[in-house]
């Protein structure tokens, strides 16, 4: 079993549309979720690098599909959240459209990494997502966010109520509980990413 050095990641490119990605070599493995749910904080945790995904306290700051190389055949890739209340419903119609496409026409798209703010988990969108991840055999680690923000018994009740909710769901691999704050479930998440690279890239 190959175990990566996630430390050694790089930017390689953005794009606004999926016919610009070209590359057509290797996996991919995505974050998706809600504005602000803390998918480009989880890249940076996962990486140990401070600003390699761009994050900020205004949702909807990734409004690009990042790729970031992680070996020659594995990039991981942060995609614009879906949601976001406050942006005009057109750029919003753009980006899940964006989104959409690349979850449902990129054959290099291996695994998803589902963010979900613990405090609000299982939104509508992200039953769409796991219910295209179905159709598509995608398989889906679940990433807790943000449990810093909830005490230790609180983090407890709603992973339970979280892992009950998803067991229906044959593509969903694993729930962990995560803080990219306190690099909580990193290591966790390293291994799932390990996992899979060694299972799609044999
Ligand atoms: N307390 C705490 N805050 C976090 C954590 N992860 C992210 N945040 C904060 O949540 C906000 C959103 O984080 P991002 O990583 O930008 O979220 P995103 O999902 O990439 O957002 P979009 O790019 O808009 O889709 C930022 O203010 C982060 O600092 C965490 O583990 N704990
Ligand atoms: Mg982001």
């Amino acid at each position: 079993m190959i175990v990566l050095n996630y430390k050694k990641t790089f930017f390689l490119k953005s794009v606004s549309k999926i016919s610009d990605i070209k590359m057509s070599y290797g996996i991919e493995v995505a974050f998706i979720g809600y504005s602000n749910s803390g998918k480009s904080s989880a890249i940076n945790a996962l990486t140990n690098q401070k600003k390699i995904a761009r994050f900020s306290k205004m949702p909807g700051r990734t409004q690009l599909i990042n790729f970031f190389k992680i070996t020659s055949d594995f990039r991981i890739v942060d995609l614009p959240g879906y949601g976001y209340s406050q942006a005009p419903i057109s750029i919003k119609l753009k980006w899940e459209k964006i989104l959409f496409n690349y979850l449902e026409k990129r054959k290099n798209l291996k695994a998803l990494v589902l963010l979900m703010d613990i405090r609000h988990p299982l939104k509508v969108f992200d039953y769409d997502i796991i219910n295209i991840s179905i159709n598509l055999k995608i398989p889906i680690l679940l990433l807790l966010t943000k449990c810093d923000k909830l005490t230790t018994s609180k983090q407890k009740i709603q992973f339970n109520s979280v892992c009950k909710k998803v067991k229906q769901f044959s593509n969903i691999n694993r729930v962990i509980l995560f803080s990219s704050l306190k690099k909580i479930g990193v290591q966790k998440l390293r291994l799932t990413l390990d996992n899979w690279y060694n299972q799609y890239c044999e």
